[in-house]
């Protein structure tokens, strides 16, 4: 046998289905070996005291995507992945945005570019598909989904985005032919735009207006007709970002229906409420992002979609703005009414310990479900499992290593995204990931980074051969 790089020593070791004590074994970047004791003169992490976790994959991430005239998003590959890291990540799937009159392999070209030698942990891209001409939906997405590119995004809001009904029918029915799996923003753009000119007319033009112009029922109708348009098509699909009780009945209801869904919910749903848009000096600006926080009730909801298994999913939506930039939320424009305020919150770092504190550490979730939610599920839906997504013989060696006793306040100041603020300041957690393995190559050990820039690639993911692929 091939002699170990690296052995993990007395952790505990969890996946999506079990909790037990063992070393790990590691060999040119893949798990070779887990046993009670492994010996060898290779190099050794001490994990006493620790849980060994698979490096968590945030399914959900934006960074460098194009966001509108004068405004510019505050990560890159190198700041968003690094900070992913930081937040026991070791795989991202940012989005690639198709660009209104340009091809989909154009996008992705320059997405590459952007992410070439610039990534700390691994990436795979969703597409974000915003205008399926014939020639995109006929020719381009089939041979983009046998290339690797399995997932797309389509959105039933903003003006320069949207899709029509007809369009997601189409979409959809490309991916039923393809195995693509296709993730779903449901609100309902025309019931938006009514709201934000009644609002504006009022003069109610402040932060707290964009949780207002965006209810619960906008979302609710939404997702119950893209829930309809698969069923129409008969496709499975993702339901992405869910906020809110009315929502999860719409998925729950279609599941008894028969219609195969996903959903995702993430932790500006579980600990931020729209109250928190109403800050002084439009500092509710730091949390407008779409769909918004509601109030305490959905919070309960949707730890309650958590705990039942509505969610599969637990994603960040990293999608950072600076605060108090020009080019971020205070825009001039965004100074002026809430309509202007780029939509988005960091929370790629964030997004791990939240749930560990919240979710394991008070009890409403055990360890494999916490494992599930934040990296095999994701490895499953998207196409990246069982290379990514859990602890196995034969995985890539992406492993985080979790101090279940480290206490942290949250603080932008000891972040690592390009934002400079975090929607989360002041929350206390325990449990902070503080070694991060990605393919056998310690990247952080006790905090500190000691990888380098370059060292996450691009991994292919594959189409859906049939349904979606068994939840854990
Ligand atoms: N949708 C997202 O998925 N992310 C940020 C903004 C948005 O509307
Ligand atoms: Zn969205
Ligand atoms: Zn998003």
């Amino acid at each position: 046998m091939r002699p170990l790089d690296l052995i993990i020593r007395n952790g505990t070791v969890a996946t999506a289905s079990d909790v037990f004590r063992a070393d790990i074994g590691i060999a040119g970047g893949r798990i070779v070996e887990i046993a009670e004791r492994i010996e060898g003169d290779a190099a050794v992490v001490d994990a006493t005291g620790k849980y060994v976790l698979p490096g968590g994959i945030d399914s959900h991430v934006h960074v460098s995507q194009p966001s509108g005239e004068g405004i510019v998003m505050a990560d890159d590959f190198e700041s968003g992945t690094r900070s992913a890291l930081y937040g026991g990540n070791t795989t991202v799937m940012p989005f690639c945005l198709q660009e209104k009159g340009k091809s989909l392999r154009e996008a992705l070209k320059a997405y590459h570019a952007l992410a070439e030698g610039n990534c700390y942990t691994d990436i795979s891209f969703h597409l974000i598909v915003n205008d399926p001409t014939e020639a995109v939906l006929g020719q381009e997405l089939p041979a983009l989904v046998r290339d690797g590119y399995a997932s797309l995004k389509v959105f039933m809001t903003y003006e320069d985005l949207r899709l029509s009904d007809a369009e997601i029918l189409k979409t959809l029915d490309v991916a039923r032919e393809t195995g693509a799996t296709v993730m779903v923003h449901c609100e309902n753009e025309d019931a938006i735009r009514f709201l934000i000119e009644k609002h504006e007319a009022a003069g109610d033009v402040a932060p707290r207006a964009h949780a207002s112009t965006r209810p619960a029922a906008v979302e609710r109708e939404a997702t119950h007709r893209a829930l309809t348009l698969a069923e129409i098509v008969d496709v499975p699909v993702v339901i992405v970002h869910v906020s809110n009780g009315q929502s999860m009945e719409e998925i729950a209801r279609a599941r008894s229906r028969g219609i195969e869904v996903i959903g995702e919910t993430c932790p500006q749903y579980l600990v931020l409420t729209a109250d928190d848009l109403s800050g002084m000096d439009w500092e509710g600006a730091k949390f407008v992002c779409s769909p918004p926080p509601r109030d305490k009730a959905a919070q309960q909801d949707c730890w309650r979609g958590i705990e039942t298994g509505v969610f599969d999913l637990f994603s960040s939506d990293h999608c950072p703005f600076r605060y108090d930039d020009e080019r971020g939320k205070l825009n001039p424009k965004g100074r002026r009414s809430f309509r202007h305020i780029p939509n988005g919150i960091p929370g790629v770092e964030t997004r791990m310990p939240i749930l560990f504190s919240e979710g394991v550490m008070k009890g409403r979730i055990d360890l494999p479900r916490f494992v599930a939610l934040t990296a095999t599920n994701h490895a499953r839906t998207y196409g990246l499992y069982p290379q990514k997504g859990t602890i196995a013989i034969g995985a890539d060696a992406d492993l985080a290593i979790w101090d279940p006793q480290a206490k942290r306040t949250i603080r932008h100041a000891d972040l690592h995204d390009g934002a400079d603020y975090s929607p989360y300041e002041g929350l206390e957690i325990t449990g902070w990931p503080t070694t991060v393995i990605l393919g056998g190559r310690v990247m952080i050990c006790d905090g500190e980074l000691i990888g380098r820039k370059g060292d996450g690639a691009y991994r292919p993911a594959a189409a859906r051969t049939t349904a979606f692929p068994a939840k854990a």
